[in-house]
């Protein structure tokens, strides 16, 4: 079976619709014919500062939300990036095979420094992508499933991989990107030209999955739209409408052609009512789920520690290779 690989960060207490629609869905899609391994990527968490205490409690709110949404263990390895201590073995030297110019055209680096001053910056935010390609090569996945944002950080995973391989030995795979086009930029419903996003301005625009259904719903109907009441997709002209409709379309399975007629001449108010009611409908037995599955930390613990040793063994296997091939002396 072809091995997928993705993580997520615990920098927030709820993931929200984007990190849903535009990956976490198809990590549950893809475990049924694939060999899969999540993580939960606390090390990436700490490129900007964390609360140790909330980091934690996050990370297990992390693991209990990607079991709530279907991540069966029984399938796939979930696990603690920081529990892989190869993660950041394999980061090290593939941070010696990054040039310096190279990881600074990361555009994510570029938006995230530009708010604080790059000199605010820290060197592992700088360095994040690279520790990322080590994150994926290490498990030598076909597949990697994530959302639009993360396209060039696989591209530079993907030229670490090729230069590592032609340098020394044919080591990695080439990973491909798995970003299914309809849902890779899920938009903020309040700004949406910009893509959803916690680090947003603005606690509307963004739809939590552990928010109170009520709240959710009450940003559907909030939601900024335009002013002509035609509900058509068109991304530029249209940019609220159309990620309502896309929103919709991905939960319910119809296509967006189906719903633009089946709304022709009704108005935004019908689409916005509606919709709201399918987000809570998928929200709320998630939410519940999550709660529940927060009050067994011994069985939340157990799952993780199953998936670090699921992870620790393929991981170490592949830095071991690594290690050879760059000359490293193996202890006897
Ligand atoms: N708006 C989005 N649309 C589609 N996919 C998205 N992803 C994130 N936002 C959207 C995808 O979610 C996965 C997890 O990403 P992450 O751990 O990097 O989460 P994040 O980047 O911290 O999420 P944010 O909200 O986008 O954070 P900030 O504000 O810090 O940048 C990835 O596969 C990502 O593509």
């Amino acid at each position: 079976r072809p091995r997928v690989l993705s993580g997520i960060q615990p920098t927030a207490d709820s993931f929200h619709f984007g990190n849903y629609l535009g990956a976490l869905r198809q990590w549950v899609g893809l475990q049924h014919d694939h060999q899969p391994f999540f993580f939960i990527a606390d090390l990436h968490a700490i490129t900007v500062e964390q609360d140790p205490k909330v980091l934690r409690e996050r990370t297990l709110r992390a693991a209990a939300q990607l079991l709530a949404m279907g991540i069966d263990p029984e399938r796939s390895a979930i696990f603690v990036q920081s529990q892989v201590p190869a993660h950041a073995q394999l980061g090290w030297v593939l941070q010696c095979l990054t040039g310096f110019g190279e990881a600074r055209r990361m555009t994510q680096f570029k938006d995230k420094s530009a708010k604080g001053g790059e000199g605010a910056a820290s060197v592992g935010l700088f360095t994040y992508p690279v520790l990322q390609a080590a994150d994926i090569l290490l498990y030598r996945p076909h597949f990697v499933p994530v959302g639009e944002d993360q396209r060039q950080h696989l591209e530079l995973t993907r030229d670490l991989a090729q230069r590592f391989n032609h340098r020394y030995k044919k080591t990695f795979r080439l990973p491909e990107p798995y970003i299914l086009k309809a849902t890779a930029k899920i938009a903020d419903l309040q700004e949406p030209t910009a893509k959803m996003s916690k680090s947003a301005s603005s606690a509307a625009g963004i739809i939590d999955l552990l928010d109170q259904p009520s709240v959710s719903a009450k940003k559907i109907r909030s939601a900024v739209t335009d002013s002509d009441n035609d509900v058509r997709f068109d991304r530029d002209e249209k940019p609220g409408v159309s990620n309502l409709l896309t929103i919709y379309s991905a939960l319910t399975g119809e296509g967006v052609h189906d719903l633009v007629e089946q709304y022709a001449g009704r108005g935004y108010g019908d689409l916005k009512k509606d919709l709201a009611e399918i987000v809570v409908g998928v929200v709320t037995p998630f939410r519940d789920r999550t709660l529940e599955l927060l009050d067994d930390q011994a069985y939340l613990s157990e799952v993780l520690r199953r998936g670090a040793d699921q992870a620790n063994e393929v991981a170490e296997a592949t830095l071991r290779d690594v290690y050879q091939r760059v000359g490293f002396v193996a202890p006897t």
